[in-house]
């Protein structure tokens, strides 16, 4: 009997390990509804709070202006033109379980609305990739095709999709940063021709066993069965 206690240590690591650890993403004005300066974004057309943008082709933002408005009121989404790599990014730092970092999590859910702004003009299916990164370095990261809906008066089609990212954390120092891109890969001129709509992005984080956690679970296994093959044996 004395392999009872055994089995339940067994039977506690294993259930350990497999106990998922899901925490949401605290992302800044995932609905791109929000300006820099605190208002609307369709009272005031400044950036969107919370975001960073980069194009070749000048801001791509809603609301952020120069000369073009990307800004759509039917929507409410973030556009940008298909320059060859216009992307959004965001640094995210807290989930409802708290401080987070790159090296904190190794499996994202990210939802997403993905759509194609086709009132006016299409230019082919836009190429988006959605990434994960810590500072220079690309941590993971997957394409999804906007298929081009062809032109159509008083639409903007969007579509919600699921991206999952994973990569091993434990291979990340503690307390590196945690950024989440959104590009645009597609060219075409004229950019706006092609311009990909973005919004409502949220992120769940789900947190994977480290390799030594299985190795300790295998180890107690493989004691429960040595014990209970020489049990047998003594009989
Ligand atoms: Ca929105």
């Amino acid at each position: 009997m004395k392999a009872t206690p055994l089995l339940l240590s067994a039977c506690a690591s294993l259930g350990l390990i497999s106990a998922t650890n899901a925490a949401t993403i605290t992302l800044i004005n995932g609905d791109f509804s929000v300006g820099t300066d605190g208002l609307a974004l369709d009272a005031t057309r400044n950036a969107a709070q919370g975001w960073n943008s980069y194009a070749s082709t000048g801001a791509q933002l809603p609301g952020s202006g120069g000369g073009v408005d990307y800004y759509f009121a039917s929507t409410g989404a973030a556009g940008f033109q298909s320059a060859g790599g216009n992307y959004i990014s965001q640094i995210f730092s807290t989930s409802d379980e708290g401080t987070v970092d790159a090296s904190t999590f190794g499996l994202y859910t990210i939802n997403l609305d993905l759509g194609y702004r086709n009132t006016h003009a299409t230019a082919g299916n836009i190429s988006m990739e959605i990434s994960l990164w810590s500072g220079s370095q690309k941590l993971a990261f997957d394409n999804y095709t906007i298929i081009d809906p062809g032109v159509v008066d008083s639409t903007n089609p969007m579509t919600s999709t699921t991206i999952n990212l994973s990569y091993d954390n434990s291979m990340v120092m503690a307390g590196s940063p945690i950024e989440i891109r959104i590009t645009n890969t597609h060219t075409t001129s004229p950019t706006w021709d092609g311009t990909a709509l973005v919004d409502n992005v949220s992120i769940t984080a789900t947190a994977i066993p480290e390799p030594s956690s299985y190795a300790f679970a295998g180890l107690a296994v493989l004691g429960v069965v040595t014990l209970v093959v020489r049990r047998r044996k003594m009989k």
